[in-house]
């Protein structure tokens, strides 16, 4: 008889890593419902070491014709608000340590909220009444300026990006600062990164990381015993 130890409560998900400007590189992720949406919380884990005065696409979802729902960070914050149907200026706290992101909207009251390691920003009014249209492609990685297609490899991402999850309802202030904290639960109903397909494409690196292991749990090596 030997005695194994075993560490359990390791919690590790997949990482994407896009190493160099591209406007070939990008990830698809597919959908698990269809993204007529009135409502989303739209959440990820994000680091970037970019600091030239440029934009940075961290979300683009685009149907034929329109930009759907594309989240950017605009470090210089001096981005442009051109018309497209949701675009969320993030400025200079995106950094080269990991930071957790939401955005959360609502087309009853328009209400567009973003949480940074689960500070509360102000709320912004975008798009009442708005609902956005299925049928379309996300992608992580580049702004598609077509239905999947015409990137700008001045406006792709460059970093890592991880844990990018999507709810077609707004959360509460608490479960975001939860999730921050490292729940895994409520899971995405449109996106959950535990599951969801991913197809990548040109020069990006799938690693996996220690995500997440709850504070009890940390150093807790539990011995079985096995027959061996
Ligand atoms: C999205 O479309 C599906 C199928 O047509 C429908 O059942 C659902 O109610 C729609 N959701 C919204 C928020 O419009
Ligand atoms: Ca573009």
């Amino acid at each position: 008889k030997m005695r194994l130890p075993v560490i359990l409560f390791l919690i590790t998900a997949l990482t994407l890593v896009f190493p160099t400007e591209s406007c070939t590189s990008f990830v698809e992720m597919i959908p698990q419902k269809p993204m007529n949406l009135t409502a989303f919380t739209l959440c990820m884990r994000v680091a970037t070491e970019l600091s030239s005065q440029r934009e940075i696409i961290l979300f683009a979802y685009r149907t034929g014709n329109y930009d759907e729902l594309n989240v950017w960070g605009e470090l210089d914050g001096r981005g442009k608000c051109v018309s497209l149907t949701i675009r969320i200026k993030i400025l200079p706290e995106l950094r080269a340590l990991i930071t957790h992101l939401c955005v959360t909207w609502d087309s009853t009251s328009g209400l567009a909220v973003l949480f940074l390691d689960g500070k509360r920003s102000l709320s912004k009014i975008y798009k009442k009444d708005h609902t956005v249209s299925p049928g379309g492609r996300v992608i992580l990685g580049q702004d598609p300026d077509i239905y999947l297609g015409d990137f700008d490899k001045h406006q792709n991402f460059v970093g890592e990006i991880c844990d990018v999850n999507m709810w077609d309802v707004v959360l509460p202030d608490s479960v975001i600062q939860g999730i921050f904290a490292g729940q895994r639960e409520p899971r995405g109903n449109v996106f959950d990164w535990d599951s969801t397909e991913l197809r990548i494409n040109g020069d990006v690196e799938v690693a996996i990381r220690e995500l997440y292991t709850p504070v009890w749990a940390q150093n807790v090596v539990i011995n079985i015993e096995a027959d061996v």
